[in-house]
């Protein structure tokens, strides 16, 4: 029967035991970004990514999401080269990329503050970027998807490291739900993405 030619096609599963991923995420249209990056989380862990591993950071909006994800992996790498070298201790002020934060109820993410248990400090082998642009609600909205786009591409080709495309641009409220898994026919994209960086980040070690 034919099941319609939308989604990535029939499921698979890759090791993701030993990746490091980093999740980015815009807190402009919080109730509908927060789905995203746990369904995002989700699917990461039960391809095995351990907790440890994820690195969740914050941004206003989606406009952010280039200069956060060029920061945020250019960190990663520092990192595992001065660890590699013996030199300790944060590199880029305060940005403490062995530790995972939690979203919080009320929007955003927190830091947990505590040390990761087991988290390896090498170069993240992928990066989400999860914004929400809603046509209706931003009259720049073509100008913003478009550079962010075009952003988020060239750093991924640029740093040679996945960057999992986790920007929604649709016309109303209505689909953004159905694609954050909220209505009853909709789906998490969240959780395509997550098994789109456990594929693209376990590729790019092989392809390396
Ligand atoms: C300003 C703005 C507007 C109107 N709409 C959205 C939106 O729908 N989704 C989103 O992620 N961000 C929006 N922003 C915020 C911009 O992305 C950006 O954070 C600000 O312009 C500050 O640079």
């Amino acid at each position: 029967m034919f099941e319609g030619a939308k989604g990535p096609g029939q499921a698979q599963t890759f090791d993701g035991s030993s990746l490091r991923v980093a999740i980015v995420h815009a807190r402009w249209n919080t109730s509908l970004i927060e789905p995203l990056v746990e369904g995002a989380k989700k699917t990461m862990l039960a391809q095995g990514v351990k907790e440890a591993n994820i690195v969740i950071e914050s941004v206003p909006g989606s406009w952010e999401l280039p200069i956060a994800v060029q920061r945020l992996y250019t960190a990663s790498q520092i990192q595992a080269s001065s660890s590699s070298s013996g030199l300790a201790g944060d590199l880029l002020g305060g940005l403490t990329l062995g530790r995972s934060s939690t979203p919080t109820p009320g929007g955003g993410s927190a830091r947990s503050g505590t040390p990761a248990p087991s988290a390896s400090n090498g170069a993240f082998d992928a990066i989400i970027a999860i914004g929400v642009l809603i046509k209706g609600e931003t009259v720049h909205f073509e100008h913003i998807a478009e550079s962010v786009s075009r952003g988020l591409m060239r750093l991924q080709l640029d740093f040679a490291v996945p960057v999992i495309f986790g920007l929604l641009t649709v016309l109303n409220e209505e689909q953004a739900k159905k694609r954050a898994g909220l209505t009853p026919d909709g789906h998490n994209h969240g959780e395509d993405w997550g098994n789109a960086a456990v594929e693209m980040g376990v590729k790019k070690k092989q392809w390396a």
